[in-house]
């Protein structure tokens, strides 16, 4: 049958199984944009490419599966790579499609000419600039192929729009792109491992995203059970145990309770599942976990020995091999270890002001949410203090329900990554927690959310700062406050309305919680602007550098806030 590049193109997304896709027009890819006006596959019309980068991750997280952005040639491309780059960090299975000016025009500063095989390059896990129809064949399910297996990451495709409008008779189609199995850990490492566990006295789970990534969160709540092994999460593998479970302490370093960093100094075998021994995990890494022996599973053999060397490095899909471990494992009792645990928790409880006293202290707000949100609900946020008393302080309590920006903490994550998580996971609550500087990087999307009409609620901290900025300026820089303060504050209500949401203003003199429950219960997509404390820092905090053992639990009184 006959067909050109841009009906190949759609065909094979839609072989793919894509159903939801989100992007912008321009020329250079309005030839795929009229192959779409006939497809099966909705298009979400963004008002910023890099909403429809964040939307596209937003169902990746949400599903696990890839997720396709659009975007045309030279600004439609660059406006997408923080999107890229963010998925990168965060190993979100993402297939970027830009057009490219026509291959004769390439190299020639052509009209919306920009070399985004290049710009693509380093923060993607591949890229492809397509030369020829034929091409398209083999490269669209690879991509999806690259982007879902191992480590999953976003791919990007550049196709000439020559390539779009060129003409080639198909006779048969390729298989669609899935998920490789990984070649399964050798049974020496296995046994080797279960030899470790089992003599450990002391030992803890550091889990990271790749638990989550491989579905291997149940996996690792049993391993947990089995070994008797308290877990700490980062900020990514939040949710992988239940918030409220008695194995789990939270999340460990910068922004860690000290009972947890403390305990993961006196851990005798520390055992990292998916986890990439980020700064903000380890504080200064030469002494994280000193007296441990260190045991890392990932499934991305580069991460072994990155940044800490191990006593025993396993590379492998997580849920094969805790499976195969679990297999093997009796279960342990560690009666003095979890007495232990449970001792260093109660002695560093998250401080919590009573909520009768300051409903509006943002550690209040975060459990209120907990106690509003069905259990299934989807959270995401913005990056600032928000996103860390969220993560602190609101109950986690499933994998994928908690989506944030980790490893790049890029601002205006939440909003769009909300649109997805809603498309994806239609009838569900979703909330976005954001800060007035956060919400601003893409508050174009609240008319692609007035549009769409899904269930997202938006949450403001408003605190008038880029808080986060403040409060390292306030403990770190000796309170000299270099362009933190916002000195003008838009009506974030009356823009929400202007966008033709429901918006609401949260008044701190009447019940602000009531009000909040009100405005949260009421159907459809709905901003809320909520005032909170300029001054309120999110506390514990490991000063950035420092050793996690080092944490502040208060702020020092020589730069208390006025
Ligand atoms: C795109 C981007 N620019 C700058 C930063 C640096 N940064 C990190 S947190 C932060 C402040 C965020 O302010 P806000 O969204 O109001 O949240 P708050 O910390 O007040 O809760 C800034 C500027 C960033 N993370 N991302």
């Amino acid at each position: 049958m006959h067909h050109t590049g841009s009906t190949i193109l759609r065909t094979l997304l839609e072989r793919q199984g894509i159903r939801t896709l989100a992007g912008i027009p321009g020329g250079a890819i309005l030839p795929l944009y009229d192959a779409l006006h006939d497809s099966s596959i909705r298009h979400i019309l963004t008002r910023h490419e890099q909403g429809a980068g964040f939307i596209a991750q937003g169902m990746a997280r949400v599903t696990g599966r890839a997720a396709v952005c659009l975007a045309t040639s030279g600004p439609g491309a660059t406006n997408l790579l923080t999107a890229i780059a963010d998925a990168r960090l965060d190993s979100i299975p993402l297939v970027a499609i830009t057009a490219q000016v026509p291959q004769a025009l390439i190299g020639t500063d052509a009209f919306q000419e920009v070399d985004t095989y290049g710009l693509t390059l380093p923060i993607t896990k591949h890229n492809f600039l397509v030369r020829s129809v034929a091409e398209l064949l083999d490269v669209v399910p690879l991509a999806f192929r690259i982007a879902e297996s191992g480590r999953p990451g976003p791919v990007a495709i550049d196709v000439p729009k020559d390539v779009l409008l060129a003409g080639a008779d198909i006779t048969a189609w390729p298989e669609p792109g899935r998920r490789e199995p990984m070649p399964p850990c050798p049974e020496a490492d296995l046994a080797a491992l279960a030899q470790l566990l089992q003599r450990a006295e002391r030992p803890v789970l550091y889990l990271g995203g790749g638990v989550i990534a491989s579905g291997a969160a149940g996996l690792a709540h049993a391993l947990a059970q089995r070994l008797s092994a308290p877990a700490v999460s980062t900020l990514m593998a939040l949710g992988t145990l239940a918030a409220d479970d008695p194995l789990h302490l939270g999340m460990l370093g910068m922004h860690g309770s000290k009972g947890t960093n403390l305990l993961l100094e006196e851990a005798d075998v520390v055992f990292a599942i998916g986890a990439r021994f980020d700064d903000r995990a380890t504080g200064k890494v030469a002494e994280f976990c000193r007296r441990a022996t260190i045991v890392h599973l990932d499934i991305d053999r580069a991460e072994i020995g990155k940044i800490r060397s191990t006593h025993l490095g396993l590379v492998g899909d997580a849920a094969d091999l805790l499976r195969r471990l679990l297999d093997r494992l009796p279960a342990a009792r560690r009666p003095g270890w979890r007495a232990r645990a449970a001792e260093l928790r109660t002695a560093y409880p998250l401080h919590h002001p009573p909520r009768a006293e300051e409903p509006l202290h943002p550690v209040n707000l975060c459990r209120f949410l907990g106690e509003a949100l069905p259990d299934d609900a989807i959270v995401t946020t913005d990056v600032g203090q928000h996103q860390m008393w969220m993560a602190q302080a609101f109950p986690v309590r499933r994998p994928r329900t908690f989506l944030t920006s980790g490893g790049l903490g890029t601002m205006g994550f939440g909003l769009p990554a909300a649109i997805g998580a809603a498309l994806a996971a239609p009838g569900r609550r979703v909330v976005c927690v954001s800060g007035d500087g956060s919400i601003l990087m893409n508050i174009q999307e609240l008319a692609t959310l007035a549009e769409l009409d899904l269930p997202v609620a938006v949450l403001v901290f408003n605190n008038a700062h880029l808080g986060l900025v403040r409060q390292q300026q306030e403990l770190f820089y000796g309170g000299r406050y270099s362009a933190s303060r916002f000195h003008a504050s838009p009506d974030f209500a009356a823009i929400a309305r202007g966008f033709g949401l429901r918006g609401v203003q949260i008044d701190p003199a009447g019940d602000p919680l009531d009000q909040l429950a009100n405005a949260l219960a009421a159907p459809g997509p709905c901003l809320i602007d909520i005032p909170i404390h300029e001054g309120a820092n999110v506390l514990p905090m490991v000063p950035p550098g420092a050793a996690n053992h080092q944490t502040l639990t208060e702020t020092p009184p020589a730069y208390a806030h006025a």
